[in-house]
């Protein structure tokens, strides 16, 4: 069993696709370990980017990621972070096929509906960021 952080970002938020994609994760066979709505500030988008700073589009990725609520997820299941990265498609949306989260719901390489983490390493940090021991725990 694997455990991966996903987060519906605010563009799929305001579209009102949180059900689609929540139903998605469903039909996967992913298990929906942990989910909360929530806005991030500027300094908490940073934080979680912070492996970004560096790049021309942090910013503009930082700017969008506030724009409006967020819903964090931690799912589960065999292999979870790479189903789940399957199920999203890649970054660029405009390039994700229509069976693909982002294919369906994304627009552009940043405004692409979903994230998920691309390792286990990242996995841990990123459900760590956003949960806590507690709200995980007999999950
Ligand atoms: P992924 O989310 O597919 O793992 P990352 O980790 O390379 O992609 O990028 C993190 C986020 O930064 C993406 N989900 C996307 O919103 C944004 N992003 C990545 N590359 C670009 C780019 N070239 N221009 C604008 N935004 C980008």
């Amino acid at each position: 069993m694997q455990r991966t952080f996903a987060i519906i970002k605010p563009d799929a938020v305001a579209a009102g696709h949180q059900g689609g994609i929540l139903a998605a994760i469903q039909e996967a066979g992913l298990r929906l370990v942990a989910i909360k709505s929530l806005r991030l500030s500027t300094a908490q988008a940073e934080g979680f980017y912070a492996v970004h700073s560096a790049r021309p589009f942090f910013r503009s990725l930082v700017t969008f990621m506030t724009e409006g609520p967020v819903v964090a997820m931690v799912l589960e299941g065999e292999d979870a972070i790479a189903r789940w990265r399957n199920l999203m498609g890649p970054t660029d949306a405009t390039k994700a096929g229509k069976d693909t989260l982002r294919g369906r719901f994304g627009t552009s390489i940043e405004r692409n509906a979903t994230h998920g983490s691309d390792a286990p390493e990242t996995a841990a940090y990123e459900i760590g960021f956003f949960f806590s021991g507690l709200e995980l725990a007999g999950l």
